[in-house]
């Protein structure tokens, strides 16, 4: 049984990225087995509770208010909407519903209340809860903790030197100290990245030491391929191969052993032999509905057709780790604080975030 190393450097990681195919799909596809069950799969359903209109200025995001982008933004869901929409990814097999929020950090007030109200309410259908909404201070971390949250997502998306040639409003720090703070909780850790963005393979091991050097390890690593949205920043970028994203499953598999890893955004570009191969890989949880937060992704049915060609079946809830209980909100044992914390502003100039800004400008 292979250990887990919080140890990794950023050579060895290139060592293993560039191995010969054959052996690294053999060595990866045998760490997979000696920790999960080869023929289960995660499934986890998306749901946007808030669309759009985000200050932060990331190149890749679609949900960015400086770039002209074709989506439909919207206000935050009601608790009655995400549940009816709960309901349905249960309904279609999703153990988990994971909520995205366009903003750069959570805010104390009603709209967080709000979602703490979600969290009770998924937690109480049995699903696992995830909530991906920014930056959140150690307080807010345990409202969620005690509301019922069962995973806080919260991407590195690149190595630290990449980041600033991608993201100028926040720095890659303020990601480490969230996840420091989802940490002080028993809320389980997700964070991983995006591939395709024009980085180097050596920023993909970047990311990945960044990540598997946090002791523990996150319990889930999504593995995102850019989705280029035009009027973005990143438009132009040339879709990521199937075989980089083999490479980066592998290799994830082989420094996390115990991580579920995520085949998350770019699977409506990927064959269902490439998707085959990253499940022999090691990877081993996807998003399903036919939408991811704003871009598509294919649909349930043609999913669980995938599934029953491979012999996957999707995992059950609360496998992994205890169901967490819910605190109402009228015995919640923590405050509001009404911190303001003071959140990294680099403002660094990336000439192509500022060329879709002004391209924006005459397009409004
Ligand atoms: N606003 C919060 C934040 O940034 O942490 C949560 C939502 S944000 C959309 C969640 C993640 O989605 C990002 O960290 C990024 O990894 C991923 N993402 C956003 N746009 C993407 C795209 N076009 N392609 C692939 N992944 C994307
Ligand atoms: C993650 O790593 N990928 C998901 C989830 N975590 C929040 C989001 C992918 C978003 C893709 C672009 C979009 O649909 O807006
Ligand atoms: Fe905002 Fe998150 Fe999109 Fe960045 S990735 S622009 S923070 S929604």
């Amino acid at each position: 049984m292979s250990e887990t190393r919080h140890n990794w450097t950023k050579e060895e990681i290139l060592d293993i990225y560039n191995k010969p195919l054959m052996e690294l799909l053999y060595e990866s596809a045998t760490i997979h087995r000696q920790h999960h069950d080869p023929n289960t799969v995660q499934v986890s359903t998306l749901l946007s509770i808030k669309t759009g209109g985000c200050p932060e200025d990331c190149g890749y995001c679609p949900q960015a208010a400086r770039y002209h982008t074709d989506i439909e933004g919207n206000d935050l869901m009601s608790v009655q909407q995400v549940k009816a929409q709960a309901l349905r990814a249960k309904a279609s097999g999703s153990s988990r519903v994971c909520m995205g929020a366009a903003w750069r950090n959570v805010k104390d007030g009603q709209e967080f209340d709000d979602v703490l109200e979600m969290v009770r309410t998924i937690n109480k259908l049995d699903m696992e809860v995830c909530c991906t909404l920014g930056m959140i201070t150690e307080n807010q971390a345990q409202r969620l903790a005690e509301a019922g949250l069962y995973a806080y997502n919260h991407n590195l998306d690149s190595s630290e030197e990449y980041y600033k040639e991608v993201i100028s409003t926040r720095g890659f720090e303020d990601r480490l100290e969230t996840i420091d703070n989802v940490r002080k909780t028993n809320v389980t850790v997700c964070s991983g990245g995006i591939i395709g963005m024009g980085e180097k393979v050596e920023d993909r091991a970047g990311m990945l030491v960044a990540l598997s050097t946090l002791n523990p390890q996150p319990e889930s690593v999504p593995i995102n391929a850019l989705v280029a949205v035009e009027g973005t920043p990143l438009e132009d970028q040339k879709p990521v191969s199937i075989w980089d994203m083999v490479r980066m499953v592998a290799t994830t598999r082989i420094i996390m052993p115990e991580t579920q890893v995520r085949l998350s955004a770019g699977r409506t570009e990927m064959s269902r032999e490439g998707q085959a191969m990253c499940f022999f890989a090691g990877a081993n949880s996807i998003f399903a509905g036919d939408k991811l937060l704003t871009t598509p992704n294919p649909d349930v049915n043609e999913d669980m057709e995938m599934f029953k060609q491979l012999g996957l079946n999707p995992q059950k809830p609360f496998i992994k780790k205890m169901q967490p209980e819910t605190v109402e909100a009228q015995d919640s044992q923590y405050q509001a604080l009404g911190e303001k914390p003071k959140w990294t502003r680099p403002e660094h100039t990336i000439d192509r975030n500022e060329d879709a800004k002004q391209k924006a400008k005459v397009l409004k």
